[in-house]
């Protein structure tokens, strides 16, 4: 996107002097670098792991209101060295490596299902702050979302509901 910048200067100029006024659906979608058009992040949280050193869970909501599906390549959390998309299914967690969300759908990335784990985290990630996450699409596309750092109590209850598996060896 970084192509577009000088266009999306003089859109955000525009939107200024347009100020109070509805913008069309085009320039709203272009005048922000960092959303794609129609995709929707909310409820983002980072759980810390309970032992320093283990991965975080990730959970999110993730919207669809384009008319087209995406394929959602890959995820990152801002102090975290590495991120992974998972999927749990029957007890056991697998590695997600992308996922398609259909016009209209809402994927939940959620305790027992699709979740992102972290690893190698920053000890500047504290519970009660916030990071940022951001989802990279496989046509290179980026939405980034802030991203609640939760405490160490919901840790335990994310290693329960995985059914005690040990997140420390799951590292690849
Ligand atoms: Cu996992």
């Amino acid at each position: 996107m970084k192509r577009l910048a000088p266009l999306l200067l003089a859109i955000s100029i525009t939107a200024l002097a347009a100020c109070g006024q509805q913008a069309s659906k085009d320039s709203a979608a272009e005048s922000a670098p960092e959303a794609k058009p129609g995709l929707a992040v909310t409820g983002a949280e980072l759980v810390l792991p309970a032992v320093k050193g283990n991965p975080a869970g990730g959970y999110f909501t993730l919207v669809n209101n384009s008319d087209k599906p995406v394929t959602l390549a890959a995820v990152s959390i801002d102090g975290a060295a590495k991120a992974e998309m998972h999927e749990t299914k029957g007890g056991t967690m697998a590695p997600l490596a992308n996922l398609e969300i259909k016009p209209g759908e809402t994927v939940k990335f959620e305790r027992g299902g699709k979740h992102v784990m972290a690893f190698d985290l920053d000890a500047k990630l504290t519970a009660g702050g916030n990071s940022e996450l951001t989802l990279t699409f496989a046509d290179g596309d980026k939405v980034s979302a802030p991203i609640k750092l939760a405490a160490a109590g919901a840790a335990m209850e994310h290693i329960e509901g995985m059914e005690g598996m040990d997140h420390s060896e799951h590292s690849n």
